[in-house]
């Protein structure tokens, strides 16, 4: 991504931050900019990850080498979701911000969502209907139907080289629209941003300011420190390089709220800036999307603390534990949209009897907590992708190297 595209990201952010201070509510007037853009990366998001995972699969050439590559990626994902767990749940022993938060609850306006089971969660991730999942956009069904396909092609061999060449040449078109539409990047951030800076005025901000920094400390030092060891020791990578080449997305994950919808941009910034190639970030990149959200396995650890810690409630180590497995398992079940995690912590709630009402202290800034995990979740994806296609290539020159040998 060339730099001055990459300095009017910076620009648009810091614009919006500006406006919407200064125009409070009245910054709402520029929504429209917002969701002209959100509109354009929802119109492209499903024919892209269909295509692209189809592509990312029918690459890895043979079941093998796919089981090799989803091997990896599955562990990367549930190894830093695990991590970023711990560090949600340090975060919260150290900020405490559920004790003397001021807040009385209303609980009579709160209504508790249903809480999807952990199993009719994933069973849901199984399209009954492959035209209606991609027609109703249901992302999780989308990339159940798309691995499928891919499969199905390795499997099929020379009879389904037509059907693979047909998605090839998709994702090459949809990587083309992409391009189209990420030129309307800076304006769709200052969209977004400039109104949800104008709304959130501090009077709602300041009660749970503790909740907000514990969010954005353990945040920060998952991104810097977690991801940066890990670029460097698996993908070795410098993590500086790693940082600037991916950070625009990260802005587009700030704005948007939805890793879904940044994959457009999160697939242009590892391929042209990270050098990682089409084939592993057409895998890991979508697949990352739904399934790895080390950034609301954060919030999970910090909110659940939060809810605990006000209702006065000690949760025992056996306790933090399922809280631990059941937000890293929840995640594969939640898709990459916005408000996605706050689905989630009814079920991590529920795993271990807390009051669901503690849900309507948190739910008036969720969307600000959104857009710090969501940031997390994109360049976490990103990582997984550097880490990924290191190993892949050291692997490739090690198997190369076994056959000239035999
Ligand atoms: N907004 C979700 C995402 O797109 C994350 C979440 O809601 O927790 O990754």
């Amino acid at each position: 991504m060339k730099m001055n595209f990459m300095f009017l990201i910076v620009v648009s952010f810091v614009m919006a931050l500006v406006v919407g201070i200064i125009l409070g509510e009245n910054a709402t007037f520029f929504q429209p900019l917002g969701d002209l853009f959100l509109r354009l990366i929802m119109f492209i998001v499903v024919p892209l990850i269909l295509s692209t995972i189809i592509v990312g699969i029918t690459s890895a050439g043979n079941i093998k080498k796919l089981s090799r590559l989803g091997g990896k990626t599955i562990l990367y994902y549930l190894g830093t979701s695990f991590v970023a767990i711990v560090i949600g749940l340090g975060a919260a022993f150290i900020f405490s911000p559920g004790t003397d938060t001021g807040i009385t609850l209303d609980t009579e306006e709160f209504t508790a969502t249903e809480t999807t089971s952990f199993v009719s969660t994933l069973l849901n991730i199984i399209p009954t209907n492959p035209i209606e999942a991609l027609s109703s956009g249901a992302i999780l069904q989308v990339i159940f139907l798309a691995i499928f396909i891919g499969v199905g092609i390795i499997s099929a061999g020379e009879k389904a080289s037509t059907v693979q060449k047909f998605f090839e040449g998709l994702a090459e078109v949809m990587y083309k629209i992409t391009g189209i539409v990420m030129k309307l990047v800076p304006i769709g951030i200052f969209g977004l941003l400039a109104p949800i800076v104008g709304t959130y005025g501090m009077s709602v901000l300041l009660p749970l300011l503790k909740v907000i920094l514990a969010m954005v400390v353990a945040s920060a030092f998952h991104v810097l420190i977690i991801y940066s060891i890990a670029v460097k020791t698996l993908g070795k990578m410098s993590p500086i390089k790693f940082l600037k080449g991916i950070y625009p997305a990260g802005i587009v994950a700030f704005t948007t709220a939805s890793s879904s919808g940044t994959l457009p941009v999160t697939l242009k910034n590892t391929q042209e800036n990270l050098g990682v190639s089409k084939e592993t970030s057409s895998f890991v990149l979508p697949l990352g999307s739904t399934i790895n959200m080390d950034g609301t396995a954060i919030y999970l650890g910090i909110t659940v603390m939060f809810i605990a810690q006000y209702f006065g409630i000690d949760l025992t180590f056996t306790q933090l534990l399922t809280v631990a497995l059941v937000a890293t398992l929840s995640s594969i079940g939640a898709a990459g949209v916005p408000g996605a995690g706050l689905v989630m912590l009814t079920m991590v709630l529920a795993s271990v009897n807390l009051p669901l009402e503690g849900i309507a202290l948190v739910a008036g800034v969720d969307r600000i907590l959104d857009m710090f995990r969501t940031s997390v979740n994109v360049v976490g994806d990103a990582s997984a992708c550097v880490v990924v296609d290191h190993s892949e290539r050291t692997t490739n020159v090690v198997l190369d190297n076994k056959q000239s040998v035999s």
